[in-house]
Protein backbone atom coordinates (compact mmCIF):
# COMPACT_ATOMS: atom_id res chain seq x y z
CA UNK A 1 0.00 0.00 0.00
CA UNK A 2 1.43 3.42 -1.08
CA UNK A 3 2.83 5.52 2.14
CA UNK A 4 3.36 9.18 2.18
CA UNK A 5 5.11 11.59 5.05
CA UNK A 6 2.95 14.14 5.92
CA UNK A 7 4.30 16.99 8.66
CA UNK A 8 2.60 19.33 10.99
CA UNK A 9 5.30 22.50 10.64
CA UNK A 10 5.92 24.77 13.73
CA UNK A 11 3.22 27.30 13.04
CA UNK A 12 0.63 24.40 13.25
CA UNK A 13 2.17 23.15 16.24
CA UNK A 14 1.89 25.82 18.28
CA UNK A 15 -1.21 26.76 16.79
CA UNK A 16 -2.83 23.45 17.89
CA UNK A 17 -3.51 22.04 14.82
CA UNK A 18 -2.23 18.37 15.43
CA UNK A 19 -5.65 17.17 16.44
CA UNK A 20 -7.30 18.83 13.55
CA UNK A 21 -5.11 17.25 11.02
CA UNK A 22 -4.70 14.08 12.01
CA UNK A 23 -8.57 13.45 12.55
CA UNK A 24 -8.77 15.07 8.92
CA UNK A 25 -6.88 12.01 7.31
CA UNK A 26 -8.30 9.20 9.66
CA UNK A 27 -11.68 10.31 8.37
CA UNK A 28 -10.81 10.61 5.16
CA UNK A 29 -9.72 6.70 5.82
CA UNK A 30 -6.24 6.68 5.68
CA UNK A 31 -4.50 4.59 8.55
CA UNK A 32 -1.64 6.58 10.50
CA UNK A 33 1.48 3.90 10.31
CA UNK A 34 4.25 6.11 12.35
CA UNK A 35 3.81 9.68 14.10
CA UNK A 36 6.47 11.69 16.21
CA UNK A 37 6.74 15.09 17.89
CA UNK A 38 10.05 16.27 17.12
CA UNK A 39 12.55 19.00 17.05
CA UNK A 40 14.75 18.58 13.79
CA UNK A 41 18.35 19.64 13.63
CA UNK A 42 19.92 21.91 11.20
CA UNK A 43 21.56 19.20 9.32
CA UNK A 44 17.99 17.39 8.82
CA UNK A 45 16.10 20.66 7.76
CA UNK A 46 19.06 21.45 4.91
CA UNK A 47 18.33 17.81 3.81
CA UNK A 48 15.11 17.79 4.29
CA UNK A 49 14.60 21.01 2.08
CA UNK A 50 17.84 20.10 -0.25
CA UNK A 51 15.93 21.08 -3.30
CA UNK A 52 15.42 24.56 -2.53
CA UNK A 53 19.50 25.49 -1.33
CA UNK A 54 19.71 28.04 -4.16
CA UNK A 55 16.46 29.53 -3.43
CA UNK A 56 16.61 32.92 -1.69
CA UNK A 57 13.95 31.47 1.16
CA UNK A 58 16.15 28.68 1.99
CA UNK A 59 17.59 30.07 5.42
CA UNK A 60 14.20 31.56 5.91
CA UNK A 61 13.05 28.04 5.49
CA UNK A 62 15.55 26.34 8.07
CA UNK A 63 14.99 28.78 10.47
CA UNK A 64 11.40 28.21 10.29
CA UNK A 65 11.30 24.73 10.54
CA UNK A 66 13.56 24.44 13.06
CA UNK A 67 12.10 27.14 15.62
CA UNK A 68 9.86 24.52 17.13
CA UNK A 69 8.76 20.94 17.36
CA UNK A 70 7.18 19.69 14.03
CA UNK A 71 4.38 16.46 14.15
CA UNK A 72 6.26 14.05 11.54
CA UNK A 73 4.24 11.24 10.49
CA UNK A 74 3.79 8.79 7.63
CA UNK A 75 0.17 7.66 6.41
CA UNK A 76 -0.86 4.66 4.47
CA UNK A 77 -3.88 4.00 1.78
CA UNK A 78 -4.58 4.41 -1.79
CA UNK A 79 -3.26 7.24 -3.86
CA UNK A 80 -1.90 8.93 -0.62
CA UNK A 81 0.47 10.66 -1.84
CA UNK A 82 -1.55 12.39 -4.57
CA UNK A 83 -4.69 12.82 -2.34
CA UNK A 84 -3.10 14.22 0.70
CA UNK A 85 -1.15 16.87 -1.67
CA UNK A 86 -5.29 17.70 -2.15
CA UNK A 87 -6.40 17.98 1.06
CA UNK A 88 -3.27 20.35 1.89
CA UNK A 89 -4.14 22.70 -1.04
CA UNK A 90 -2.12 25.04 -2.75
CA UNK A 91 1.71 25.82 -1.56
CA UNK A 92 0.87 29.23 -1.55
CA UNK A 93 -2.71 29.51 1.35
CA UNK A 94 -3.92 32.65 -0.58
CA UNK A 95 -4.24 30.39 -3.65
CA UNK A 96 -4.98 26.98 -1.85
CA UNK A 97 -9.09 26.39 -1.98
CA UNK A 98 -11.80 26.53 1.35
CA UNK A 99 -11.68 23.15 2.25
CA UNK A 100 -8.17 22.26 1.98
CA UNK A 101 -5.73 22.32 5.69
CA UNK A 102 -3.78 25.58 4.00
CA UNK A 103 -6.94 26.79 2.94
CA UNK A 104 -8.80 26.63 5.66
CA UNK A 105 -5.56 27.71 8.42
CA UNK A 106 -3.42 29.42 6.42
CA UNK A 107 -2.40 33.30 5.31
CA UNK A 108 0.80 33.37 4.46
CA UNK A 109 3.35 30.61 1.97
CA UNK A 110 6.27 30.95 5.01
CA UNK A 111 3.46 29.72 7.61
CA UNK A 112 1.83 27.03 5.53
CA UNK A 113 1.03 24.23 8.83
CA UNK A 114 1.37 21.35 6.61
CA UNK A 115 4.66 19.80 4.71
CA UNK A 116 3.22 16.63 2.21
CA UNK A 117 5.46 14.53 0.26
CA UNK A 118 4.95 15.21 -3.38
CA UNK A 119 6.14 12.48 -5.26
CA UNK A 120 6.56 8.54 -4.81
CA UNK A 121 10.69 9.52 -4.54
CA UNK A 122 9.71 12.30 -2.40
CA UNK A 123 8.31 10.24 0.03
CA UNK A 124 10.74 7.47 0.23
CA UNK A 125 13.36 9.50 0.87
CA UNK A 126 11.46 11.51 3.12
CA UNK A 127 10.29 8.36 5.47
CA UNK A 128 13.70 7.10 5.52
CA UNK A 129 14.89 10.58 6.55
CA UNK A 130 12.17 11.37 9.31
CA UNK A 131 11.75 7.50 10.83
CA UNK A 132 13.43 4.18 11.78
CA UNK A 133 12.06 1.04 10.24
CA UNK A 134 11.34 0.13 13.89
CA UNK A 135 8.90 3.06 14.42
CA UNK A 136 6.37 2.04 11.00
CA UNK A 137 3.75 -0.05 12.48
CA UNK A 138 2.30 -2.45 10.17
CA UNK A 139 -1.08 -3.38 11.32
CA UNK A 140 -4.70 -4.35 10.10
CA UNK A 141 -8.00 -2.38 10.65
CA UNK A 142 -11.48 -4.38 10.38
CA UNK A 143 -12.76 -0.37 9.28
CA UNK A 144 -10.69 -0.72 6.26
CA UNK A 145 -13.16 -3.38 4.60
CA UNK A 146 -15.26 -0.22 4.90
CA UNK A 147 -13.02 2.26 3.34
CA UNK A 148 -11.82 -0.44 0.35
P1 LIG B 1 5.15 22.43 -0.94
O1 LIG B 1 5.41 22.54 0.55
O2 LIG B 1 3.72 22.76 -1.29
O3 LIG B 1 5.63 21.12 -1.54
P2 LIG B 1 7.54 23.70 -2.10
O4 LIG B 1 7.55 24.45 -3.38
O5 LIG B 1 8.23 22.37 -2.03
O6 LIG B 1 6.01 23.58 -1.64
O7 LIG B 1 8.19 24.67 -1.00
C1 LIG B 1 8.54 24.19 0.28
C2 LIG B 1 8.12 25.18 1.32
O8 LIG B 1 8.88 26.37 1.18
C3 LIG B 1 6.66 25.64 1.21
O9 LIG B 1 5.76 24.77 1.87
C4 LIG B 1 6.70 27.02 1.85
O10 LIG B 1 6.48 26.94 3.27
C5 LIG B 1 8.12 27.48 1.60
N1 LIG B 1 8.13 28.49 0.53
C6 LIG B 1 7.86 28.30 -0.77
N2 LIG B 1 7.97 29.43 -1.46
C7 LIG B 1 8.32 30.39 -0.55
C8 LIG B 1 8.59 31.78 -0.65
O11 LIG B 1 8.52 32.39 -1.73
N3 LIG B 1 8.91 32.41 0.53
C9 LIG B 1 8.99 31.76 1.73
N4 LIG B 1 8.75 30.46 1.85
C10 LIG B 1 8.41 29.78 0.73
Amino acid sequence: MEKTFLMVKPDGVQRELIGEIVSRFEKKGFQLIGAKLMQISNELAEEHYGEHKERPFFGELVDFITSGPVFAMVWQGENVIATARQMMGATNPKDAAPGTIRGDFGVTVGKNVIHGSDSPESAKREIGLFFKKEELIEYSKLINNWVY
